[in-house]
């Protein structure tokens, strides 16, 4: 499986795909194709369960492509619960200001980090195998944070998210982010180009990672000149383009 952890750190871009449609069969078909990571959608799409949720990290797991999960809110249970499934990282979107930017890393780090509850008896911990420091030290170390920054409220904050420490991605979703400035569904509207760049700039001034969501490799090659390296596109696109391109449309 990819680190994508230690990508990031390097600045390496990493592709991958929102599975808003659960099911561990596309997870391993995404994987067998290539793309470097799945987002597991408890926000949008379908909403898994947490037993679907789980069934989603091992199809990961044994198709060696590394999972994530966009959880639907930062609260302490939703954040815990993917993390203990063995997910590698928690994306939360909406974050508006420090305080949410503070709750989502306090409830994905553990102490002295964070307040993240722990079990060691859970996947996380290898059902008990890893106990102690090192395996917390370890969770904290590798475990990856992925804010959201997409709407006016975020982005006024912006300056103070950036200072919350523990943040490693702060992701732009332009359809949120055109609907908060007033132009819903137009991502090329000039209003939130512009407002794009700023979070761009700002986010490679704090020497953090910037992700946005793509809609093909045009788009990702685009974003990847811009500076963006965390590029995710969308499960469902994908195969509405495969059925296009068979009904040659
Ligand atoms: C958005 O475009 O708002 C997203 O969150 C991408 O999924
Ligand atoms: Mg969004």
């Amino acid at each position: 499986m990819r680190n994508l952890k230690h990508d990031l750190k390097a600045s390496r871009p990493v592709l991958g795909v929102f599975m808003a449609i659960p099911s561990p069969q596309l997870v391993e078909v995404v994987a067998l194709e290539g793309f470097d990571f799945v987002i597991i959608d408890e926000e949008h799409g379908s909403s898994p369960s947490s037993g679907a949720t789980e069934s989603l990290v091992l199809s990961a797991y044994a198709s060696s492509i590394y999972p994530i999960v966009r959880v639907p809110c930062a609260s302490r249970w939703a954040i815990l619960r993917p993390l203990d499934l063995g997910a590698k990282g928690v994306q939360v979107p909406l974050v508006c200001t420090r305080e949410d930017a503070q709750a989502v890393v306090g409830f994905a780090k553990y102490p002295p980090l964070g307040t993240r509850g722990a079990a060691f008896s859970t996947r996380m911990g290898r059902y008990g195998l890893d106990t102690g420091p090192q395996a917390l030290q370890r969770a904290n170390e590798e475990s990856l944070v992925i804010v959201h920054v997409e709407n006016r409220q975020g982005m006024d904050n912006l300056d103070e998210i950036l200072r919350v420490p523990g943040i490693d991605v702060v992701f732009i979703g332009p359809t949120d982010l055109s609907v908060s400035l007033g132009h819903p569904g137009e991502t090329d509207h000039p209003v939130v180009k512009e407002a794009i760049e700023t979070i761009l700039g700002k986010t490679m001034g704090a020497n953090l990672q910037a992700g946005i969501y793509v809609t093909g490799p045009g788009d990702a090659a685009r974003r990847h000149e811009q500076g963006f390296t965390y590029l995710a596109t969308g499960i469902a696109g994908l195969v509405m383009k495969g059925c296009r391109w068979m009904l040659g449309r």
